[in-house]
């Protein structure tokens, strides 16, 4: 260890810099195998690389949490621990007197949280925001968690209570399977992926029992459902859950009702041979029922869907005479979803194919008959318009299954399961707003982050002002600045309604927003785009689209056509105007600005953190081992660029802006009191207390005797700096503070002292061989 502590003090490459570290880690760490160490911020120095090789570690010892300061990072087991989320261990973890002193766990955050809504003092809504890739386990953590309030905030007194909480509890964790038949999709990240984003706010009641809160109901709010996917989806990947369990779980009866034959093919149902646990019509009907969406209303639902399905089938052919509109190639196919959807045949026809605008002075109303393209454009949007509306509309009906009444709860604990930080070969609308929330969690993570280090700090007696730290505002101006930003320009295209190319959306954003650090460069790309830096990482954003997936037109001659539908349920979906309004697509601009994805994604976003920041916020990083969803494989490249993407990174470069290296006064003595030999202060005055003197019985005094021999040490640095051949003339002494228990220092510091002990070892050696010879 001495040689090879020696061996690198003379280099200053960064190589040497690395090696010295992990020698020294066995000395900063502690004892502490790498795989035992349950928190990261332990890890010390703290770099990526020692990062990665204790989480590394623990995953080998199959140990999936670790925490990270304020954060819990959760590596994903890809496979089954029935033991690790057992009702026992929930118990547990709620039952133990300091949760935190129990390996890291969600039930520890969970307990936490659970323990802060209670508190008597200063009761503060807490909220979980759990981030990760697609398939880092989100949702599984999410749904982890809310069994966990299920039981451990269930505690009910009497048998009537236990009655009523249970049913509560029962029906808020029914809501997850529908939610996910409904809002998940099997894609080639992973097999039942949540195509939306979920706050779901757990509301707690102190009424009956002061200090033993009760879950006693919950209020669902959701984001960007990813309502395309209805009608496009990729070959390798599959439509919403919902449909293929409709497919394979129907009855024979219901078959015959909804037009499923064994069999039947369906072009918007890629995929249906493989077989998912996901596809259990039984569980989501179950929950449906639990839910209260009886018996009818959900064959409705399933019929409207299974007209879905025949819409898709159908196909358009060129008439050839642009004045006649396009043939359907199958009329079963319009007559059965027609059927399913209670629709007017010939108006279903006709709306598909037919345009009417009113256009010149006089407002005469033209029927243009659409291309062939058009027509496919025109069913997609009809089908993703009924699937949106009927998203919603079952959130609504799970939250006013679940919510409880205003009166009857006082605090809540908001679980947040967001899609992750997104960069793919091709970046459009829906990264760009994902993309976004992300930079608004991370600055809302960041303000949280700094203020717990700010107070570690404080409770050691440190200033906080040399931590210089800039957060990602300017990023931020960048998408959603005023009065100029991406998010102003691609809203100024819409409401302008003018014709513009992606290319020039491209030059208006570059040079509008030129000034700004975090529009990259945009070299050579064979497509309109521009780049953003984002403190995860850069990301082309195509500009091909975006205008029109911002505006998301949907022609109101298909809102009139669902107004006409006979179901009972589309009957509600699409409630008839109160008052008839014009009934064609108007034309130019002379329509009041609708509003845009964008602006309603922005307004949700900002309303999600106003909630969020009247909470105590706790985090949970979902990280994905490999993306072969493999047991007991960690690919290093796979989690470090995800480290990177969820912000860890950024939180390692924040913990390096100030002291990345603390070490308790004893064990900082313990290796360095031999520099006072090399550069002694004073006379060793006689009468202050030498550590042998034997005080071990007045820990005052022993504190004393530290303190001192730990100034003693941190006067040898000044010689120290100045006898290093690189250092500058006049140069700043090296950064150390010491704190109540630890001594807080940079790398330099560290690299330093090291140097200076490795000298005064080396005297030893010499001054030993010298004895040996005099001897000899
Ligand atoms: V996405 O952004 O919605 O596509 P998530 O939500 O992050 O994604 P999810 O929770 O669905 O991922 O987890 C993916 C899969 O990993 C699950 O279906 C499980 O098979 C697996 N998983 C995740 N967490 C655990 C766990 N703690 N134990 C065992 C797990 N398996
Ligand atoms: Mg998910």
């Amino acid at each position: 260890m001495l040689q090879q502590v020696n061996g690198h003090s003379s280099g200053s490459d960064a190589q040497g810099r690395e090696s010295l570290r992990e020698d020294l880690q066995e000395f900063l760490g502690g004892e502490v195998p790498l795989h035992q160490l349950d928190d990261l911020t332990k890890v010390n120095p703290v770099t990526l690389e020692t990062v990665l090789r204790c989480l590394q570690a623990r995953y080998t010892a199959d140990t999936f949490y670790t925490n990270a300061g304020c954060t819990l990072v959760a590596l994903n087991p890809f496979k089954p621990v029935p033991q690790l989320y057992s009702p026992e261990l929930m118990r547990e973890y709620h039952a133990a007197p300091q949760p935190q002193k129990l390996k890291p766990h969600i039930f520890t955050v969970g307990e936490q949280t659970y323990r802060n809504v209670r508190s008597l003092i200063e009761p503060v809504n807490q909220s979980i925001v759990v981030s990760g890739e697609s398939g880092a386990g989100k949702t599984w953590t999410s749904r982890c968690l809310m069994k966990f309030y299920a039981v451990v905030a269930a505690s009910p007194t009497s048998w009537e209570s236990h009655k009523i909480a249970e049913r509560i509890e029962q029906r808020i964790l029914n809501s997850n399977p529908v939610m996910e038949a409904f809002g998940n999709a099997c894609t080639l990240r992973n097999n039942n992926s949540s195509r939306f984003g979920k706050f779901i706010q757990l509301q707690l009641n102190s009424l009956l029992v002061p200090r033993d809160h009760q879950m006693t109901g919950a209020a669902i709010q959701t984001y960007l459902l990813e309502k395309t996917r209805v009608a496009c989806q990729d070959s390798t990947e599959r439509n919403f859950h919902i449909f293929y369990q409709i497919c394979k779980g129907a009855s024979a009866d219901e078959r015959l009702q909804w037009h499923l034959p064994e069999g039947a093919a369906f072009s918007w149902l890629p995929n249906p041979e493989r077989t998912l646990e996901e596809d259990c019509f039984e569980v989501t009907r179950e929950a449906m029922l639990h839910l209260g969406i009886d018996a009818p209303t959900q064959n409705n639902i399933f019929q409207a869907l299974a007209g879905l399905l025949h819409l898709g089938n159908i196909r358009f052919a060129d008439s050839g005479d642009e004045a006649q509109p396009c043939r359907p190639m199958d009329d079963g196919a319009v007559r059965t979803s027609a059927l399913l959807l209670r629709l007017p045949e010939d108006p279903l026809l006709e709306t598909l194919r037919i345009r009417t605008i009113r256009a010149g002075r006089q407002q005469q109303v033209f029927r243009k008959p659409c291309s062939q393209a058009e027509c496919d454009t025109r069913r997609d949007c009809l089908a993703k318009l009924v699937y949106a509306r009927l998203f919603d509309w079952l959130v609504s009906v799970i939250n006013s299954s679940v919510c409880a009444d205003p009166a009857s709860w006082t605090t809540f604990i908001g679980l947040l399961d967001v899609y992750g930080f997104e960069s793919f070969p091709h970046n459009s609308l829906e990264q760009l707003c994902i993309n976004y929330a992300n930079e608004k969690l991370q600055q809302h993570f960041v303000a949280h982050y700094l203020r717990a280090q700010q107070e570690e700090y404080a409770v050691e007696g440190l200033e906080w002002s040399f931590v210089n730290y800039q957060d990602n505002q300017t990023c931020l101006d960048l998408i959603e600045g005023s009065p100029i930003s991406i998010c102003s320009l691609i809203n100024e295209e819409c409401r302008l309604n003018r014709p513009s190319s992606a290319a020039q959306l491209q030059t208006r954003i570059e040079s509008a927003l030129a000034g700004s650090p975090c529009l990259g460069h945009n070299k050579l790309s064979p497509e309109p785009s521009f780049v953003v830096l984002h403190y995860a990482g850069s990301v082309r954003y195509h500009t091909v689209g975006l205008v029109e997936k911002n505006k998301d037109p949907i022609p109101p001659e298909l809102t009139r056509l669902l107004q006409q539908s006979q179901d009972t349920l589309l009957k509600v979906l699409f409630p008839a105007d109160p008052e008839e309004k014009s009934q064609e697509e108007p034309s130019g601009q002379s329509r009041a600005p609708v509003l845009t994805v964008v602006s309603k994604f922005k307004a949700s976003l900002e309303q999600l953190l106003q909630v969020l920041q009247a909470t105590t916020p706790h985090y949970i990083r979902c990280i994905k081992p490999n993306s072969q969803g493999r047991a007991q494989a960690l690919h290093r490249e796979e989690v470090l660029n995800q480290l990177e993407a969820c912000g860890l990174v950024e939180t390692i470069h924040i913990s390096a802006a100030g002291f990345p290296i603390r070490v308790s006064h004893r064990t900082f003595v313990e290796r360095y009191a031999s520099l006072r030999r090399l550069h002694p202060r004073a006379p060793p005055d006689p009468h202050s207390p030498s550590p042998d003197e034997g005080h071990s019985g007045s820990p005052h005094a022993e504190q004393a005797t530290l303190r001192a021999l730990l100034q003693d040490i941190l006067h040898t640095l000044p010689a120290l700096e100045a006898a290093t051949p690189a250092a500058p003339a006049g140069a700043t002494p090296a950064p150390v503070h010491c704190g109540r228990t630890k001594v807080f220092m940079t790398d330099a510091t560290l690299e330093l002292l090291e140097r200076g002990r490795a000298q005064v070892l080396e005297q030893c050696a010499r001054c030993i061989q010298a004895g040996w010879r005099r001897h000899r």
